[in-house]
């Protein structure tokens, strides 16, 4: 239920206003501070809450039951974007696209390094590398763990780009001290006891949809985050799976727009998992950017033929450079900053 409250409410009023609503009807409280007007979001079992009496209180505009099952990740409860801010003071979701670039996984500080310091030249904010990998086989590569995230943290001192590299499970949280962003990847969308525990952590995260998982199901899980008070939460849309199989995935692009409808939180698009082709990246990363998506996530890789996973949709630092100079012209079409 979001209740919204008149313009002139002073603070003290909206104080014992909700302080009556949570001990009268055992409910949780979410306050929004929008630029139009203040939203009052009822969190929890709201059946026997009584919107005429609610509605009748003289700070009180208008009441309304919100029927889609998450409340705290519905733009209903948070009309403004979210924005999130990280330690260097980089914003994403502030109106402006951010690119996160990297390798798939981190193979050797050589390669994490040289790939951070070309994709920072053309204009990447974030450093994105896989430590720990989520591979379809058990055979397969399966990343270097701690070793992985040290050398991250050494392109970080490097270049001072930010990090983001992807959780499996709770246990590994001490190993990411100095990573700016965890990512929680698309066969872990519904691991919800992971997203309970991060929900507890203090930094964003960057939640990617599930192969096979609905728009809803993904906000559910963002909302699982939240809701144990993690509000700084980017979805990602990386493809589902369809009967389409000339592709790894199939883009979603209108998930960008719905999404954004639906939400106040960035949204991003990783084009390289969805497509699975280092020649697509450029397109569908422009389509991005084009239906309002807030940023992309893109692999990189200074050898692709010798990665050791995904080379086949990972960009070299020139494809990059070219990518960063296609989206910049949909950006500034738009009035957007890349
Ligand atoms: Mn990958």
């Amino acid at each position: 239920m979001i209740i919204v409250l008149k313009n002139d409410v002073k603070e003290l009023e909206l104080t014992n206003f909700t302080e009556y609503i949570k001990n009268k009807y055992n409910v949780g409280v979410h306050i929004s501070h929008g630029h139009n007007s203040t939203v009052v979001g009822l969190v929890g079992d709201t059946s026997s809450v009584d919107e005429d009496s609610i509605g009748a209180q003289s700070i009180v505009q208008s009441v309304k039951r919100v029927q889609e099952p998450y409340k705290k990740a519905n733009r209903k409860f948070h009309p403004d974007n979210t924005v999130i801010t990280l330690k260097n003071g980089l914003k994403i979701g502030d109106g402006s696209i951010t690119v996160i670039a990297g390798p798939c996984s981190v193979e050797s500080e050589e390669q994490v390094v040289e790939v951070a310091q070309a994709v920072k030249n053309s204009g990447a904010k974030i450093l994105r590398g896989g430590a720990f990998k989520p591979r379809t086989s058990p055979y397969a590569f399966q990343g270097m763990g701690a070793d992985g995230l040290e050398l991250l943290e050494k392109a970080n001192n490097e270049t001072g780009l930010p990090v983001i590299s992807e959780i499996m499970a709770a246990s590994q949280l001490p190993l990411f001290n100095d990573v700016d962003i965890i990512q929680v990847g698309a066969r872990n969308m519904q691991n919800f006891e992971l997203l309970k525990f991060l929900g507890k952590v203090n930094k964003p995260i960057l939640l990617k949809r599930g192969l096979a998982n609905t728009i809803e199901e993904l906000l559910m899980s963002a909302e699982y985050i939240m809701a144990s008070g993690n509000e700084n939460v980017i979805l990602c849309e990386r493809g589902i799976r369809t009967f389409e199989t000339s592709m790894r995935n199939t883009l979603d692009i209108s998930a960008v727009p719905m999404l954004k409808r639906l939400s106040h939180l960035p949204v991003f698009i990783d084009p390289s998992h969805a497509s699975g082709i280092t020649w697509m990246v450029e397109p569908l990363s422009m389509a991005a950017v084009a239906a309002g998506a807030d940023g992309l996530i893109i692999e990189v890789h200074n050898n692709p033929s010798a990665a050791l996973c995904d080379g086949a949709q990972s960009l070299t630092p020139s494809q990059f450079e070219s990518v960063m100079i296609n989206i910049k012209k949909i950006a500034s079409a738009l009035d957007k900053n890349v």
